[in-house]
C-alpha cells in the first residue's frame, strides 16, 4: 500500500496510526502542498490528504478522507480490531471521531500554526518555513479572532476528554477505537506549545502510549 501524506499533517498521521497499529506494511509519498491537487483530484475528487492507494487487485484504486482509510482498513484486515463490538460503543467511537476530525483538528491547526507564527517562530524561523506558515494561515483564514474561538473550542474539548482520558487508557469503554487513534493525532500539534504540555501533562502522556501501541513515531515535542 502506498500513503500520499504531507509530512506534517496532523490527518496523515492519523491515518499512519491506522496502518500502524494493524501492522500493515506500507510506502509513504510526500507531495508538495499546492502541487498534490493535480495528483490526487483525479484519483478521490477531493482536494486533501492522506490517500491510500491500496495497489491491490480487486481493491479500490484510491481512498480519500483518514475516516475511510480507517473503514477501508479495518475491512481489508480486521485483526486487530480497530472497531468496538458493541454496537452502540461503536457508533459513539465514530461520532468522537468525527467532531475530532471536523472540529478539533482544524481548531487545532488554528492554534499550531498562530504559535508558530508567533512565540513558536524560534522552531524554524527559515525563510522556507516561515513562507509555508503563512501560506497555510492564508489558506484557512487563521486570523486572531478565529484563533480565539479555535482557543476556546480546544479547551472545552480538553475538559470533555480528560474525564474520559485522564483516569483509564481509552476514550470508550476498556478497548482501544478509532475515537482514540484520532484524538492522538488530532492534538499532537498541542504538544510543541509550552503552554498545553503545562496544563495537560495527562493529554502528552495518552498521545505518547498511542503512539507507542500503533509503532509509530512520536510527534515533534514528545
Ligand atoms: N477530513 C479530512 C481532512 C484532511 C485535511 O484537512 N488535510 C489537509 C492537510 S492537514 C489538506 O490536505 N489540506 C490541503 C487542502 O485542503 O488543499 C481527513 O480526515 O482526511
Amino acid at each position: 500500500m502506498l500513503l500520499l501524506q504531507f509530512s506534517t499533517s496532523h490527518y496523515c498521521r492519523k491515518a499512519r496510526l491506522a496502518l500502524g497499529y494493524k501492522q500493515i506494511p506500507y510506502q509513504i509519498k510526500n507531495l508538495t502542498p499546492g502541487l498534490h491537487i493535480l495528483k490526487i483530484k483525479p484519483l478521490t475528487g477531493l482536494t486533501t490528504l492522506p490517500v491510500l492507494l491500496p495497489q491491490l487487485p480487486g481493491y479500490p484504486q484510491a481512498i480519500g478522507d483518514s475516516s475511510q482509510i480507517f473503514k477501508f482498513l479495518e475491512k481489508y484486515q480486521p485483526q486487530p480490531p480497530l472497531f468496538l463490538p458493541d454496537e452502540s460503543q461503536q457508533q459513539e467511537a465514530l461520532i468522537i471521531e468525527d467532531w475530532l476530525d471536523e472540529s478539533i483538528g482544524t481548531a487545532t491547526r488554528f492554534v499550531y500554526y498562530n504559535f508558530r507564527a508567533g512565540e513558536g517562530k524560534q522552531i524554524d524561523p527559515s525563510f522556507s518555513s516561515q513562507l509555508i506558515i503563512q501560506v497555510v494561515r492564508s489558506q484557512y483564514g487563521i486570523n486572531q479572532a478565529a484563533v480565539e474561538l479555535a482557543t476556546e473550542r480546544l479547551k472545552l474539548a480538553l475538559e470533555v476528554l480528560k474525564y474520559r482520558w485522564q483516569d483509564r487508557a481509552y476514550l470508550i469503554c476498556d478497548r482501544i477505537s478509532v475515537a482514540d487513534l484520532a484524538a492522538a493525532a488530532l492534538l499532537s500539534p498541542l504538544v510543541l506549545i509550552p503552554q498545553y504540555r503545562q496544563d495537560y501533562p495527562w493529554l502528552l502522556e495518552r498521545i505518547a502510549e498511542i503512539h507507542k501501541i500503533c509503532s509509530e513515531t512520536l510527534p515533534p515535542g514528545l
